[in-house]
Parts: structure tokens; sequence; C-alpha cells
């Protein structure tokens, strides 16, 4: 899995206010509000306990901090243990922790101990980010374009599908795209029949991996995708609002699924 840096989350408030208001923009929610709307839940004052873990490429400088910032920022109240791995998993749980949020290298993982819901980073970011452009006020048809249909991609057009919107998908490992049409029944985009889309979803480990024929005017995009799929020239050249933020509203999602 392609892993964060302490780069991707520099000014980790910042970038959430920033994704906040794109959010506003585009549906007319904020992001609380599409959680809300999206699981049907609300936080009822859950405690929750950061465990910073230490296996595999080891912790990651601002990452428990920035899940600290991020929960906070969504109103719940957290904490960080002293103690890694499994001492700081003992550590939450005496601390009265009722979420425990915690990742290695491959999942992320947020647990309610009260209730027993288990969340994966990858399907609820893929999820969220499907959400927020599937409630596009401007989308001129339910035609939408999926880039990249791994663990976050997935997820995300199933979303899309779900909801009866028009699902053309493309990833370039075509066996990936094939079980995407089979599984979900989307339609393969093939650059060879190119069409515009005012909702794109993009979830890949790739820069500018969003072609400029592709785009239409109010044309927004929604990337969990590290870096960034659309190069600040064509963003500008058409004016794309574009939704993208490195951990914070797929671990909302993570959360609101839970309670
Ligand atoms: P993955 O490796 O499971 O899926 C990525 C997919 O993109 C693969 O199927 C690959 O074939 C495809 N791909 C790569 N280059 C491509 C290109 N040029 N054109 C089309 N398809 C291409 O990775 P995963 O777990 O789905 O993560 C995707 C991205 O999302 C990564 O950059 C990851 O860091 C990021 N991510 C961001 C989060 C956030 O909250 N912002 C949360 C979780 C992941
Ligand atoms: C959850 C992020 C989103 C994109 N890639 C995922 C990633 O970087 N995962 C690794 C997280 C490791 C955290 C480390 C720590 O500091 O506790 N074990
Ligand atoms: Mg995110």
């Amino acid at each position: 899995m392609a892993l964060l840096t302490s780069e991707d989350l520099k000014n980790i408030n910042r970038q959430l206010e920033e994704a906040d208001s794109a959010v506003r923009r585009v549906t007319g929610l904020d992001i609380k509000e599409v959680c809300r709307a999206l699981y049907g839940t609300s936080p009822s004052c859950e405690k929750i306990g950061i465990v910073p873990v230490t296996s595999g490429n080891g912790i990651i400088g601002n990452f428990s901090a920035s899940l600290h910032a991020i929960t906070q920022y969504f109103g719940f109240e957290s904490f960080v243990t002293d103690m890694p791995d499994v001492s700081g998993y003992y550590e939450a749980v005496k601390k009265g922790a009722e979420i425990i949020l915690m990742a290695d290298d491959h999942t992320f993982l947020a647990h309610n101990l009260k209730n027993g819901k288990i969340a994966n980073n990858q399907p609820c970011t893929g999820i969220i980010y499907a959400e927020i452009a599937s409630r596009h006020l401007k989308a001129d048809s339910k035609d939408v374009l999926v880039i990249g249909l791994g663990k976050v991609g997935f997820p995300g057009a199933a979303h899309f599908a779900n909801k009866g919107f028009n699902v053309y998908g493309y990833d370039a490992d075509k066996v990936l795209l094939e079980k995407a049409v089979s599984n979900l029944g989307i339609i393969p985009f093939t650059p060879s029949s190119p069409r515009k889309f005012s909702m794109i979803f993009e979830a890949t480990p790739c820069a500018n991996t969003i072609p400029e024929f592709v785009i239409s005017k109010n044309c927004v995009i929604s990337t969990p995708g590290i870096p960034c799929a659309i190069s600040d020239e064509l963003r500008k050249k058409y004016d794309v609002e574009i939704v993208m933020e490195p951990l914070g509203i797929g671990t909302v999602s993570m959360l609101y699924s839970v309670l």
C-alpha cells in the first residue's frame, strides 16, 4: 500500500478546512453532514484512543498527531497513547477509549469496543469520496468516471453503481478493470471513445491520471489519490472543483460507520 509521508500530513487542519469548504460548495453539506446522511449515525461523546504502531515501516512522524487533530476537528474527544502497539492498546482501553484507531502498513482500522463494529480505511475512503461526488449539485448527467479500481477505487465504484449512476471505469491493471466490469456492471472507459464527465472519482497513487478530454464544465474531481490526479494548469484552465485530502475524510467516514 502507498504509505503517507509526514509531508503529506503537513498543515492538516488547513487541509481539512479547505476540503470541508470544497465539499460544501459541491454538495451544499459539510463533511459531517455527508457522513450522517451516508451512515445514518451521529456521535454521542464516544472517546477515541489513537494507538501508534511500530510494525513494518514504523511510525510516521505526524500520523498519530494528525489523527488527534482530525478527530478533534470533527468534534470527537480523543487522545494518543504514550505507548505504541500492544502496550498502547492496553493503555487506550484502561483510559476509557470506546473506539480504537490504529494502523500498520496494510490496514488502518476503527474498532468500536462497545458495539463491536469495525471499519477499514480503504473501503470507507472510497465510499465517502464517491458519496461526495454523487451529491454534486451541478452535475450535468448521471455519468461518472472512476479512475483506479483497487482497494479504495473498487468500493467507490460499487457505491456509485449501487446509487444508480452510469459508472465508466478505468484501471491500468486490466485484470482489475475486468473484475469491476463483471462484478459491478461498470462500463470500461477507453480513451479511444472519449466523453466528458462532470463527476470524476480518482483513487490511484499516480499523478496527472485525468486527461483533458474527460473534463466537462462544472467538473468535480473527488480524489483520495496521492499525489494529485490533475495538474494545476488543467485545474485552473477548466476551473475544476477538487475534493482532496490525505487522511481526514477517510478517517471520519470510518468513525461514522462504526457508531
Ligand atoms: P491500490 O494499489 O489498491 O489501487 C490503486 C489502483 O490504481 C491499482 O489498481 C492500479 O492499477 C491503479 N493505477 C495506478 N496507476 C494508474 C494509472 N496511471 N491509471 C489508471 N489506474 C492506475 O491502492 P489503494 O489502496 O486503492 O490506494 C489508492 C490511492 O489512495 C493511494 O495513493 C493511497 O495512498 C491513497 N489513499 C488515500 C487516502 C486518503 O484518505 N486520502 C486513504 C487511503 C488511500
Ligand atoms: C491510512 C493511510 C492513507 C494512505 N495510506 C495509508 C498509510 O499511509 N498507511 C500506513 C500508516 C502507518 C501508520 C504508522 C503509525 O504511525 O502508527 N504505523
Ligand atoms: Mg481523506
